[in-house]
């Protein structure tokens, strides 16, 4: 067995939508025949998968008679019995059907946002039953074109009216789930209402139950917005509110590529990793590890679980490489040369007098820490190397 074989303590899940992505897209047809969610589950569990998510719609058709959806669910928990297989994140498709042309909370017709709400309210006790304690929220439709449809805090407000209504539906029902929003700056809509992690972190700031609420940010979509994700990422951990990751590929300026991760950006992925991992000694993310990415259109279904496996070996490789660049006795050296026990004490924790007090009597040599150079070419440079696999 390889050090790069996922195993179930890894962590790692695939959205039914994502292996099951049948290859079509805005300029040509399907290339691959749908996958029935029985076998999808067996075949994650095979590459070596912990877990699978699902909108409502993946797995239950929509309209289906309600003999219908528990005949499916019922094959479907069978499926997961069988292969061990967890469901830790279930989320509503809020976009697909033409109702929510308009949007779904967000959408003008209170009668679209009661439907919008009646259809999550039965995709979250399809997701309770199946065990799932994650649950999405990712507005794709919840945009605009024209702006002056709408006022733009008309919306806001209900996103918040919705979120909150939404987190009583949980509490009333016991279903102890967490809450976890996914930005996305456009695509489909022209633009997206709450477009980046950030505004989500704020926006979770006004909500009445913000305590069951986080983020789950995903790499192509911060990408498309031309962010760092590492660092949004970072900041959502700062909050305690990562509650979940959307891990994929993505080339800057491009459309929502949802790639296999590490496909692109190596450097990226290798500090993304290196944060959730913490091998640079802050706290690790301990959450699902889930891959909101599809096999290229080229690929035939073999091509999809090479796909698959692609995505969670690259991510045990980077986890061992930033393991090796972490205990790396250079890069250990240079990030410590600027370490200053004496006044660090100073600069935490607030303001006291006795702070403010010894801070203007020291005898900083300003000349000095202006002309002394930082070695971040060589920490680079050795960051470069272990990912090349020349070093570590
Ligand atoms: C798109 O990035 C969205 C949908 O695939 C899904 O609702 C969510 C969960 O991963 N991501
Ligand atoms: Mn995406
Ligand atoms: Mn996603």
């Amino acid at each position: 067995m390889s050090p790069f074989d996922p195993t179930r303590e890894d962590r790692f899940t695939f959205g039914l939508w994502t292996v099951g992505n049948p290859g079509a897209d805005p300029f040509g047809a399907r290339v691959r025949p749908t996958m029935p969610p029985p076998y999808i589950v067996q075949k994650l569990a095979e590459c070596g998968a912990y877990g699978v998510n699902l909108h409502d719609d993946d797995l239950v058709p929509f309209g289906a008679s309600a003999a219908e959806r528990d005949r499916i669910v019922r094959e479907f928990q069978r499926a997961l019995a069988d292969h061990g297989m967890q469901v830790p994140m279930a989320t509503t498709n809020l976009f697909s059907h033409p109702v929510f042309k308009d949007g779904a909370f967000t959408a003008n017709d209170p009668k679209v946002r009661a439907f919008a709400l009646q259809k999550t309210m039965r995709a979250m006790d399809l997701g309770a039953e199946l065990g799932a304690k994650i649950y999405v929220f990712w507005g794709g439709r919840e945009g605009v074109e024209a702006d002056a449809c709408r006022d733009p805090r008309t919306a806001w407000q209900r996103m918040r009216d919705a979120i909150d209504f939404l987190c009583g539906y949980c509490r009333d029902n016991g279903y102890g789930m967490k809450f976890a929003l996914e930005a996305k700056p456009n695509e489909p809509r022209g633009d997206i209402y709450l477009p980046t992690t950030g505004h989500m972190l704020h926006f979770i700031s006004t909500l009445q139950h913000q305590e069951m609420v986080g983020v789950n940010p995903e790499v192509a979509h911060e990408v498309m917005a031309g962010l760092s994700f590492a660092h949004n990422v970072a900041e959502a951990m700062a909050c305690g509110k990562l509650f979940h990751i959307d891990l994929n590929g993505q080339k800057i300026g491009r459309y929502d590529q949802d790639l296999r991760f590490g496909s692109e950006d190596q450097k990226g992925a290798f500090l993304l990793v290196r944060l959730l991992e913490g091998t640079l000694g802050g706290e690790p993310y301990r959450g699902p590890l889930h891959f909101d990415a599809h096999a290229y259109r080229s690929e035939d279904e073999d091509g999809v679980w090479e796909f698959a496996r692609g995505c969670m070996r690259t991510y045990k490789i980077l986890k061992h490489k930033a393991q090796a660049f972490d205990a790396d006795p250079e890069v250990r050296e240079i990030l410590a040369e600027q370490r200053d026990d004496t006044i660090d004490p100073l600069l935490v924790g607030g303001y006291s007098e006795a702070k403010a007090t010894a801070l203007r009597a020291l005898d900083l040599d300003v000349d000095a820490l202006a002309r002394r150079g930082l070695r971040y070419e060589r920490l680079d440079q050795l960051l470069v190397e272990h990912l090349l696999g020349v070093r570590g």
